[in-house]
């Protein structure tokens, strides 16, 4: 029998969700156009030429939502602010219904003694941003500043936890490199390195900012990163997985800890032939403004992805594969990410023992398994739940050998629109019809529910 494994008193247990990706009313009440409604009403960018126009249609019923949210018993909830619905151009003309719905949510959210947990930026970029050049350009960064300024001001007095951005490694990498998220741009390596130092960059620069806007209140950014260890000791596999660390993670929490860029990044511009192009857009003083002092970082963290240097024919790879990971059902979601709890604690070790993060939430976690409602109405996601309460047990062994891990986020509270891959993935703990809206909280969300009522996962 388990025994239960008690979490810390003040513990803050929430669900995440994105503007994107929940909220639909993609034109309405003055919204701009975000990179994210082009890309997705160009046909063949998303799988079936799905779009964010209703998604979970969370913009008319964030009332149910709440109330739902109330129902498991959630003590906090992420959600972002969607840029072009306060600022459509970018810039300049504040549309106010847009900040309206967000107050009103905010209000909401505190009368049922929930503590909202704000993302500024969870990928929708104002498109007109995106046509001045995005953010392989500095200004991009000055007008994240002016959106920031804007929306604390609105919210500050209320919202007490700030996140600047999600996952910049995902936006310059998927967005400017590969060109898989919006805007799909199949860029070089200049252009995504470019976006990362302007996305923390504007990090940097929007942290006082929010200070002032919002007294008292932490701000932080989120980070994603899985594990992801060499598949053998060979010199090639142990390099690449250098290489897609130092683009994917090092990159920023270097940055942020105040120190430069892995060096691994000037290598990698160098053999694609970029210098002396290089790293010309770093300024002076550019560092310094990224370092600026945070109150905590986020972890998003979902899976283990084994890194083999593919151009080395596998007869020349040193025999000893150090991790072995055999495709089966059990270890695989539905996205196809294996699962792999013991990571968790692998990456939040790296955080406190490398970086020293004052503190951490985990910003999300979560798997995508797309069980159904059965005749009886219920939805019995029982792989959800052993993925969750797996998780869960490695963030107490994490709080037990002192990483100062505050917090936890499921992604996501709803099925919702999952990027490139539309509506074919479901992440939630309440399961959605997107034909009638109907909601229903899985088996996993009445899971989740106990736990945080006892503060214990079992
Ligand atoms: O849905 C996304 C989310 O927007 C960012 N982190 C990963 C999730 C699952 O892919």
């Amino acid at each position: 029998m388990n025994t239960k494994l008690l979490f810390p008193e003040n513990f803050i247990w929430g669900a995440a969700t994105a503007s994107y990706q929940i909220e639909g009313a993609w034109n309405e009440d003055g919204k701009g156009e975000s990179i994210w409604d082009r890309f997705s009403h160009t046909p063949g960018k998303i799988l079936n030429n799905d779009t964010g126009d209703v998604a979970d249609d969370h913009y008319h019923r964030y009332r149910e939502d709440v109330a739902l949210m109330i129902k498991l018993g959630l003590k906090a909830y992420r959600f972002s602010i969607s840029w072009p619905r306060i600022l459509p151009m970018g810039i300049g003309r504040v549309n106010q219904p847009g900040i309206d719905f967000y107050s009103r949510l905010v209000d909401e959210l505190l009368e049922a003694g929930i503590q909202p947990f704000t993302t500024l930026y969870h990928w929708d970029l104002p498109q007109v941003l995106f046509e001045a050049g995005g953010w392989p350009v500095r200004s991009t960064a000055e007008a994240f500043v002016e959106y920031t300024d804007v929306i604390t001001r609105a919210l500050g007095d209320r919202v007490k936890h700030w996140m600047t951005h999600n996952e910049p490694s995902v936006v310059a990498n998927l967005g400017y490199l590969h060109g898989e998220h919006a805007p799909g741009i199949k860029g070089n390596i200049v252009s995504a390195l470019k976006s990362a130092h302007h996305l923390l960059l504007s990090h940097g620069w929007a942290v006082p900012l929010i200070q002032q806007n919002s007294p008292g209140s932490e701000v932080g950014i989120v980070i994603n990163a899985n594990h992801t260890p060499s598949a053998s000791a060979s010199v090639p596999d142990r390099q690449t997985r250098l290489e897609q660390d130092a683009i994917w993670v090092r990159l920023y929490l270097e940055a942020l800890a105040g120190r430069q860029y892995p060096a691994e990044l000037t290598h990698f511009i160098s053999k694609q032939g970029l210098l002396p192009e290089g790293t010309k857009y770093i300024q002076p003083g550019d560092m310094e403004d990224i370092a600026t002092p945070i109150d905590f970082i986020g972890l998003n963290f979902y899976r283990r992805t084994v890194i083999r240097n593919t151009e080395v024919p596998e007869d020349q790879n040193l025999p000893q594969t150090l991790f072995p990971a055999p495709k089966n059902d059990e270890n695989y979601t539905e996205i196809g990410w294996e699962v792999y709890p013991e990571g968790l604690l692998s990456v939040l070790g790296r955080l406190h023992f490398e970086y020293q993060i004052p503190k951490i939430y985990v910003t999300e976690n979560g798997c995508s398994y797309s069980d159904a409602p059965g005749d009886d109405g219920l939805v019995r996601d029982e792989h959800r739940t052993r993925y969750l309460r797996e998780h869960l047990r490695m963030a107490h062994q994490a709080i037990q050998i002192g990483i100062p891990l505050a917090g936890y986020f499921v992604w996501s509270l709803f099925d919702n629109f999952e990027w490139a891959y539309g509506y074919s993935q479901r992440f939630g703990i309440i399961w959605v019809d997107y034909e009638t809206q109907e909601r229903i909280i899985k088996d996993s969300g009445h899971w989740y529910s106990q736990v945080i009522k006892s503060n214990a996962v079992d």
